[in-house]
């Protein structure tokens, strides 16, 4: 494929600014936006280049005129200008070229997107009902209150919006967060309490999960919550209590993101929770192996643009297979409109993302449309 022009946009998405690209190649145009994180992890790669997003697009290389034929061609080009942290370039803009070329690919090949990722079934909705943290200052400490089943995908979708709508009423409020979940001033266990009475009332399918955040609250030593500060044994026995009491069957970043080893012991301890490893592990295979080494989780969040280069990605869930840890696709605070990542989610059992909004829905058509 010879590369007519690459273009980057800055494009407004509903919670912020990101980076769209536009590539012509082979006489054809192909598009991609990224989105970003509000909490992100402090081992993500830069998103916008360390000097901004304008620094990113000017420091792009030009690659017009160049012939490539397959991503890695493209990645390794692109890593003559920049170290894998991307620093100058900008990880979002890597990742934005790279779905482009992809979907450019995809239509001279006659293919979809999703058959360059593997497998045949596409996730259930792990969707969010109450925000906090980060995503919802006036909301309690813990960032994301979830929920998710194991029915077929449409069922599991259609059981997930009522439970949304049901909650909302309950909670007497109207506010969402930067992810469509409930605003309410409760402490994490009144909202857990509220969740689970719905369930029982009405939603015996339903499972309750959480992203704890953890790093978000945490600061040399201890967890900092509104009304009390505990170390790190303490927030231990909280969240296995919590694991216990509420029977969730999900919890992503209870403890900050250099501690492996409060996660296996978390792990260790709740045999049907999936602990699962986001900041973490920043979809990066070098931390995973950490992981698994220790048997930190068995679960891990997929970001794409945690690391840029989708060969990482691709690497990183290969890995996450083969050590039955769960790969959990993820959408991000800051998303845009484009529904790239519910076709790379494909060959995976759950993804992470909102219930109401038009960014968030994006992907649930897109998979809709897929299910095989
Ligand atoms: C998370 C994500 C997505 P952010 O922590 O899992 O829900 O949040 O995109 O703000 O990092
Ligand atoms: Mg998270």
């Amino acid at each position: 494929m010879i590369f007519q022009s690459v273009k980057f946009e800055k494009i407004k998405i509903p919670n912020g600014l990101t980076v769209k690209c536009v590539l012509r190649a082979d006489g054809l145009k192909s598009e991609a936006t990224v989105p970003y994180g509000t909490s992100a992890g402090k081992y993500e790669v830069s998103c916008f280049s360390n000097f901004g997003l304008d620094a990113a697009i000017k420091n792009f290389p030009d690659l017009k005129g160049k012939s490539f034929k397959t991503l890695n061609s493209l990645e390794k080009e692109i890593l003559r200008y920049d170290s894998e942290r991307f620093v100058k370039i900008g990880g979002n803009l890597v990742l934005a070229l790279s779905v482009a070329f992809l979907r450019l690919k995809a239509k001279l090949e006659g293919k979809e997107l999703f058959n360059f990722f593997s497998g045949k079934r596409v996730p259930n909705q792990l969707g969010k009902v109450v925000g906090g943290g980060k995503h919802a200052p006036k909301g309690p400490d813990f960032q994301e209150f979830l929920i998710y089943s194991d029915k077929p995908f449409k069922h599991a979708v259609n059981l997930n919006k009522m439970f949304h709508k049901r909650l909302g009423a309950v909670l007497g409020v109207k506010t969402l967060d930067l992810e469509g979940g409930w605003v309410v001033n409760l402490s994490e266990e009144k909202v857990l309490d509220k969740i689970a009475d719905l369930r029982d009332d009405s939603f015996p399918e339903i499972k309750i999960g959480l992203d704890i955040a953890a790093s978000s609250f945490y600061k040399k030593g201890r967890y900092y919550y509104k009304n009390r500060v505990i170390g790190g044994k303490s927030q231990l026995d909280y969240v296995n209590g919590l694991i216990k009491k509420y029977d969730l069957f999900y919890v992503e970043d209870p403890f900050h993101e250099d501690d492996f080893d409060s996660f296996a012991e978390l792990q260790a301890k709740s045999k049907n929770c999936l602990v699962c490893g986001d900041d973490l592990l920043v979809t990066n295979p070098d931390r995973l192996w950490r992981a698994v080494g220790k048997s930190s989780c068995r679960a891990a969040i997929v970001k794409p643009n945690q690391i840029g280069l989708l060969s990482k990605m691709s690497e990183f869930v290969k890995d996450c297979k083969k050590n039955r840890v769960q790969p959990v696709f993820s959408h991000r605070s800051k998303e845009s409109f484009d529904d790239w990542l519910a076709d790379m989610s494909v060959g995976t059992k759950m993804m992470k993302m909102g219930i109401v909004g038009k960014e968030r829905e994006s992907k649930i058509k897109r998979l809709s449309k897929i299910v095989f």
